[in-house]
């Protein structure tokens, strides 16, 4: 095999996202023979101990304490961003007009404004971008727009989603920076909601008009941070307002004009990561469940009267998107894997220039429907997506 070119990885941020790019990174190599071969030159963090001591624990080859010398390093070819929501647009921004390609975590930004000028920017410099709405790349998920493409389900006529978890009912958890408008935007709707509209988006098509609401269930709570694995502890007994919110509701109507509800929590007690959608059409059906990544299920009408139901599909044969790449038949992947499909992606549009989809455009197309459904909670009402979100 000709020598594999290395693509040189700048990652900014080194926690719970930082951890899982990193591992993809790591592993992608093992199992997918892209052309061009991700190397993880440099990870940045502003203190200086927990930095190096992810540097050394993953696996990069040195650090910086401010991500601004990843953008300077001529040894850069990638910036990856893993930080807080408020960053974001900083940091793309910059990394664009350095010339350097770009990924970045979910929700784009904080607002549509900074999403168009993320968007501005990549395509003003020619650089490859990438949003990291990593479900979409289970194959599981791969197979059910691979089955709706082909016209297996018919004409669509239902999308219902939610992305329901329970790790803030507690009224002790500390104000998390997730818990904070002006550092994450948005709460559960921008954390979770992003994704499942990204995945309505991707399987059904552009979202035209939504009404929703959206709560707060506890309004403020202990200052501090939390690690998302552990407890929260309660610092020094002061305590902050929660600026955002803690569930959202709300319905759409896609432009191909099939209806569409989605629901995203963090005080759904019980479930811990149940992001899980259902599709209706014509013909048939399609479920899938985080929870249960590997399987879809579906159900056609054309199967024979007393013999219909809900089939499950393990989608880890060699027919199945990316999942020949591992081990035979049966044998499942997990949730870190959707973030090595991701990347492959991202190598295979640097090698031909191109920016796969999920791409900052479709980060800013997420962005209106985040946007509007925030505007309808406020005011009780449908609201319309620019004409333009709505093209299919
Ligand atoms: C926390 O809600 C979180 O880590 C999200 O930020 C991720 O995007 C989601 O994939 C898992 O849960």
């Amino acid at each position: 095999m000709a020598s594999r070119k290395h693509v040189r990885i700048g990652m900014v941020g080194y926690r719970f996202m930082g951890k899982a790019h990193s591992h993809a990174l790591r592993d992608l190599p093992f199992f997918f023979d892209t052309e061009l071969v991700p190397v993880l030159q440099a990870i940045a963090g502003r203190d200086g101990q927990a930095v190096k001591a992810a540097a050394e624990k993953m696996g990069w080859a040195s650090y910086e304490t401010d991500w601004r010398r990843l953008i300077e390093r001529d040894d850069i070819d990638v910036i990856d961003i893993v930080t807080p929501n408020h960053s974001h647009a900083e940091i793309a921004i910059a990394a664009a007009k350095a010339g350097k390609h770009v990924i970045c975590e979910k929700p784009l930004a904080l607002t549509v404004a900074q999403s168009r000028q993320m968007l501005d920017a990549v395509n003003a410099a020619g650089v490859v971008h990438m949003i990291c709405h990593n479900y979409r790349f289970a194959p599981a998920v791969q197979l059910a727009k691979q089955l709706i493409a082909e016209g297996r389900l018919g004409r669509i006529f239902h999308f219902r989603a939610t992305f329901l978890q329970d790790w803030l009912i507690s009224p002790d958890v500390p104000l998390t920076w997730r818990l904070r408008k002006e550092i994450a935007g948005s709460g559960a709707l921008g954390d979770l909601g992003a994704h499942i509209i990204d995945l309505a988006r991707f399987l059904v098509g552009e979202i035209r008009e939504v009404v929703g609401m959206m709560e707060t269930f506890v309004k403020e709570r202990p200052l501090g941070e939390i690690d998302l694995q552990l407890k929260g502890r309660a610092a020094s007994g002061a305590r902050g307002a929660v600026s955002v919110d803690d569930a959202v509701a709300f319905l759409a109507r896609f432009a191909n004009g099939a209806l569409g509800i989605f629901e995203a929590t963090r005080f759904s007690r019980g479930n811990r990561a149940g992001n899980r959608f259902e599709i209706n059409g014509e013909k048939g059906s399609l479920r899938w469940d985080l929870e249960n990544m590997n399987n879809l299920q579906l159900y056609l009408e054309a199967d024979e009267p007393g013999l219909q139901g809900f089939r499950t599909i393990n989608c880890t044969e060699g027919e199945h998107p990316y999942a020949g790449a591992y081990w035979p038949a049966g044998h499942i992947i997990g949730y870190e894997h959707t973030f090595i499909h991701l990347f492959v992606e991202l190598m295979n549009g640097i090698a031909r220039g191109l920016s796969p989809s999920p791409n900052f455009a479709d980060g800013l197309q997420n962005q209106l429907v985040l946007a509007a459904v925030e505007e309808s909670a406020r005011t009780g009402k449908w609201v319309q997506l620019p004409a333009s979100a709505s093209a299919d």
